[in-house]
């Protein structure tokens, strides 16, 4: 009957129907998905610490603004996230648990120090535009309340997007010590951001049955390749240079050739040693303790209004 029951659920994903949470749905198919959505979340919760590192020190008003509206973005989109998981059937609490007591995983790319502003648009160019490539696919995910979450997310990403490569502009057509920050931050978030889409394919074991049931619409290495593809003329137009050698136009494949990436750096940085997984774990904690008031506080209100509400 499970052999049946798993046929019947094969189809109807193949269809482009979408599962909903009260849905039958394999258990590995739950667990999967509960696993990408919260370690996505925490991604976002965690994302914000790099660029709040500049948040008092914008250059202008004007992009101390956009910065922390940006921020602000980040800590929602961590929000619709938690809740899309909490449809699966667990709790929020556990999930953050899970992140604090360095369980979960989260992007390795949140595990870079922010050294200077000219990183506000690096990050905001590349790993936006990263996480972009990432989320356009997801958005037809087979799973409906983290597709639905996805095309919100995007629309912000998008502007996130704009706001990094609007640095890197001004930058990249500043003074020739701006250009020369823009660069040193280029040099220093490209590789990472290549490592955000994952190992390669045939390193990644979660892709055959992710692609099965249609939660991932594309490879780790397709995304990883389109990124590329789209980010190298964005990078000539700034006069900035790409730090890899092998970086060419292949005309046979119709895409850039790229050189290889450095595993070995990033199985390093998720499994916790990164130049500042310590650092992003501590503050993450200390957010959480100085936060247990107001999370008390809100429950012992909604538990009134309740009561309140009986009478
Ligand atoms: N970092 O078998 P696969 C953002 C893990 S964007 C850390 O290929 P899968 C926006 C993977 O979890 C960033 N761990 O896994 C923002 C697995 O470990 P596990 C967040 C990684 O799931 C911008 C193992 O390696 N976006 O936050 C990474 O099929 C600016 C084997 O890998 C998402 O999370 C990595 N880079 O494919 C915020 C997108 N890559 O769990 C602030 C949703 C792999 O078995 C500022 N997630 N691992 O112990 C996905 O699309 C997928 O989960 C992939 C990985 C593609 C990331």
């Amino acid at each position: 009957e499970e052999k049946e029951m798993l046929e019947r659920f094969q189809q109807y994903v193949d269809g482009e129907n979408k599962v909903e949470p009260k849905d039958w749905m394999p258990e590995a198919y739950r667990k999967t998905l509960i696993r990408q959505i919260s370690q996505h979340a925490h991604s976002e919760v965690v994302g914000m610490l790099p660029e709040a590192n500049w948040i008092t020190r914008a250059p202008s008003l004007r992009r101390k603004i956009t910065l922390l509206a940006k921020v602000q973005d980040e800590a929602g989109h961590g929000l619709y996230l938690y809740s899309a998981v909490e449809t699966l059937g667990v709790k929020r609490e556990k999930t953050i648990e899970d992140l604090l007591s360095g369980k979960a995983k989260y992007s390795s790319i949140f595990n870079y120090p922010t050294l200077t502003w000219a990183d506000i648009g690096a990050i905001g160019w590349l790993v936006d535009g990263a996480a972009i490539a990432n989320q356009v696919m997801l958005c037809r995910t087979s799973y409906g309340p983290y597709a639905r979450a996805m095309v919100r997310i995007c629309k912000e990403e998008s502007f996130h997007q704009r706001q990094g490569y609007e640095i890197m502009m001004t930058l990249a057509f500043g003074t020739p010590e701006q250009k020369a920050m823009a660069q040193d931050a280029l040099n220093r978030w490209w590789w990472p951001s290549l490592m955000m889409f994952g190992p390669s394919d045939d390193n990644s074991p979660n892709s055959a049955l992710s692609m099965k049931w249609k939660i991932k619409r594309k490879s780790n290495d397709e995304l990883r390749q389109e990124f590329i593809d789209k980010t190298v003329p964005q990078a000539e137009y700034l006069g900035l240079t790409i730090p890899d050698p092998h970086l060419k136009w292949n005309e046979e494949r119709g895409h850039y050739d790229f050189g290889p990436i450095e595993w070995e750096e990033f199985y390093n940085v998720i499994s916790g040693n990164g130049p500042c997984n310590k650092q992003r774990l501590d503050a993450r904690r200390k957010a959480h303790e100085e936060g247990r008031w107001v999370r008390e506080a809100a429950a012992a209100f909604a538990r009134k209004r309740a009561m309140e509400m009986q009478e």
